[in-house]
């Protein structure tokens, strides 16, 4: 199997050479990207509150039960490496403030400190990964009316940007314990279900929280703040205090990373041409790449056309240091480490195809006008071996070519998934 695998290869990168395109280099450029894999599609956003018999409520929700969803965070860790074993790279793991460990003992969220997640920390040290972070500002009973940080209520604004603040802090001891910079992302569910009458207030109460909660000035090496905007949610159907417009321009205003999540604009509205158009006034951008079908449904990332221009869009920019690639779905209908272990690699597979692109070529056919050839050539392009890149790839990082990864999986689900109750 690796002999041919070697033999293809050979034939692959000589095709591809005949196109200007070295595939080593795009290899070599995709080993170094880091995906930060979101930890919620383990459990289905559940978090461990319960756990130190913490309250929940609502905000978020996966559909389906697919048996064995990780109950525990050693099973949670347990299911992570697992699927990080079956994908080429180092990666970073990004996770929610609920899913802290505070013993028997329950923690507001507004006390939530570093020494809550140590043995994430232990574990991210272990596996010499960096890890993201993020305020949980859902399934908690002061997100119960729909309002967080521009609640009309003083008070429960006050104990979710004390949230955030502590949050902050956590990021910054993630990126000072880890030597990796931490992305603490904010995403708030804050909106109305029917058309409400004003709809600037909640917004100034927002900017006001936000301003409270970003005052003290953290060192970028260790943490990056980021916003993320939405169109609607389940319960904010017609008006959603975070829009992209507000957040965009928080993030402008305030040096802020913007998240652009491919599921919170209009059903047929991509985020691929928003990058190199945000990029022009904000530093550096985040992405919850996830799968809108039909709404923001948070399917599984697969490789359609929609992946392959976000990756084209990063890659044809050279944007690698400026936008933070992280994954935001929740598939609960079929085997969890199966749905990460899709969702990353077909992110992964995106990348390579977009770093295989004749980028000279391609650039000179358009700059010269010659638009004929620039769609004969794009549509070639497509039936290039990548596929043979990708299987060689994953031979050299040691984790396995195909579908044979799925094995694993089954083995795992077996051995381990299925003993849950
Ligand atoms: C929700 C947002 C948000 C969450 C995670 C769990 O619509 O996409 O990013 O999915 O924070
Ligand atoms: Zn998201």
């Amino acid at each position: 199997m690796s002999k041919n695998i070697e033999t293809s290869y050979k034939l692959a990168k000589e095709h591809y050479a005949e196109f200007g395109i070295n595939t080593d280099s795009a290899i070599k450029k995709l080993s170094s990207i880091s995906v930060s894999l979101h930890c919620w599609q383990g459990d289905d956003v559940t978090g461990f509150e319960s756990l130190s018999g913490g309250l929940s409520g609502d905000g978020i929700q996966a559909t389906g039960n697919y048996p064995g969803k990780a109950r525990t965070p050693d099973e949670l860790r347990s299911d992570i490496d697992k699927a990080m074993r079956l994908i080429p790279g180092t990666h970073k793991l990004n996770l929610h403030s609920i899913y802290a460990e505070t013993g028997k003992k329950s923690v507001g969220r507004n006390h939530l400190k570093v020494e809550h997640f140590s043995n994430w920390i232990d574990w991210a040290k272990e596996k010499k990964i960096g890890m993201d972070f993020n305020p949980s500002y859902f399934s908690h009973p002061y997100s119960k009316d729909g309002f967080t940080l521009s609640h009309i209520d003083k008070d429960v604004r006050k104990f979710w940007i004390e949230h955030g603040i502590a949050c902050r802090k956590i990021g910054e001891d993630f990126g000072k314990k880890l030597g990796r910079t931490c992305v603490t992302n904010f995403w708030i569910p804050d909106g109305y279900k029917d058309i409400p009458y004003d709809r600037n207030t909640p917004r100034e109460r927002l900017k006001e929280s936000l301003d409270l909660i970003f005052k003290d000035k953290i060192n970028p090496k260790f943490n990056l703040d980021a916003v993320e905007s939405k169109l609607f949610g389940i319960g904010s159907e017609s008006y959603v205090v975070g829009s992209h417009e507000f957040y965009m321009g928080y993030a402008v205003k305030n040096n802020k990373l913007l998240c652009l999540d491919a599921g919170h604009f209009h059903p047929t509205e991509g985020i691929a041409d928003k990058i190199s158009s945000s990029l022009l006034f904000v530093d550096s951008l985040l992405l919850h790449v996830s799968r809108p079908v039909r709404w923001d449904s948070d399917h599984v990332v697969i490789l359609n056309d929609d992946l392959l221009d976000i990756s084209k869009a990063v890659a044809r920019g050279n944007y690698f240091d400026r936008v933070h690639i992280g994954l935001d779905f929740f598939d609960a209908s079929i085997n969890r480490i199966a749905a990460w272990v899709i969702g990353t690699r077909s992110m992964l597979k995106s990348l390579l195809i977009a770093l295989l692109e004749p980028a000279e070529h391609l650039r000179k056919l358009e700059d010269s006008g010659d638009f004929t050839k620039r769609l004969a050539l794009a549509e070639e392009l497509k039936m290039l071996p990548f596929g043979i890149v990708w299987d060689y790839y994953c031979m050299k990082k040691d984790v396995p070519v195909g579908y044979a990864w799925m094995k694993d999986v089954e083995t795992y689900e077996k051995k381990v998934l299925s003993k849950r109750g």
